[in-house]
């Protein structure tokens, strides 16, 4: 008689690497420079394959830091032009429709480096020069200095610090925490602008069709967290409920709704 055989530990409380992702990197970035953007086909992706796997292989995954990104961010260097910075919190899709339609604006996912990693999960074991499949470090549960929670941060750190002229946040009205100190925007974006180089911030807050509740508007208190901090840091701000050219992408999907007929 067998036993069934008792599954491996799982050392970490997050999902494993994404499989294949060495090859997807690889994929994504050719995809990118030869195809998408040609203006970056002189970006060397075997290189940037390279400096990817480095930044977290053989390296203790709960210790990874921003010096750790730091070749992979000079070989994925890439100038956004001014006025055409998005940004967006909880809003992800929406923002990424808009972006697609809007071909002369970036969210950081329309960069090299944010397509090449946007989706993807990694990390490696000190004792290791494999990459760990079976688990990585959940932030919360495990520990924040993970190597997907420090690239984010250290993208979107200079993602911001190079914005510059008019710049969009696209915000989710629809859900409690429409601004969220915590989140990725208001932790790390709103205090990486720079003030002599942003001209304003104009916040865009969308509401679902069909939504039962508007939890926030550009009325609420939430909004004026937002606007407190960047009055603070001298970056002027507006705000829009329901701007219409991403109104009219969600009403693709829903066209009778009432406030897409008037
Ligand atoms: O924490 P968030 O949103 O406010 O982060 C979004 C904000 C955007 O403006 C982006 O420039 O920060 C940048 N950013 C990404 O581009 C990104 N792509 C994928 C931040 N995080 C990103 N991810 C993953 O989604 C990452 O794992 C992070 O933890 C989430 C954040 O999503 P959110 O809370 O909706």
């Amino acid at each position: 008689l067998k036993w069934p055989r008792a599954p491996p530990p799982r050392a970490w409380n997050g999902t494993g690497s994404t499989p294949h992702f060495s090859e997807i990197v690889l994929g994504r970035c050719f995809t990118y420079t030869q195809l998408l953007r040609p203006e970056l086909g002189h970006a060397d992706c075997g290189q940037i394959g390279k400096a990817f796997m480095n930044a977290f292989l053989s390296k203790d995954p709960c210790h990874s830091s921003e010096q750790d990104y730091q070749l992979l961010l000079k070989l994925t260097n890439q100038t956004i032009p001014c006025h055409s910075s998005v940004f967006w919190s909880k809003s992800s899709q929406l923002a990424h429709l808009y972006t697609t339609v809007q071909q002369d604006m970036f969210t950081l996912e329309d960069t090299l480096i944010g397509y090449i990693a946007d989706g993807l999960n990694w990390c490696g074991d000190a004792g290791s020069n494999e990459m760990n499949y079976q688990s990585c470090p959940h932030w919360r549960k495990d520990c924040i200095n993970n190597p997907v929670s420090v690239f984010w941060d250290t993208v979107s750190k200079r993602f911001a610090e190079n914005a510059c002229g008019v710049v969009q946040v696209v915000l989710n009205g629809s859900i409690s925490n429409t601004f969220d100190k915590n989140s990725t925007f208001g932790r790390v974006e709103i205090h990486n602008l720079h003030p002599g180089k942003v001209s304003v911030l104009k916040a865009w807050v969308m509401h679902d069709i069909g939504g039962v509740y508007s939890y926030h508007t550009c009325s609420s208190p939430i909004i004026d967290d937002l606007k407190l901090i960047l009055s603070k840091r001298n970056i002027p701000f507006t705000c829009e409920d329901d701007y219409r050219p991403i109104k009219f992408l969600q009403c693709v999907k829903s066209p009778e709704d009432s406030s897409c007929r008037k």
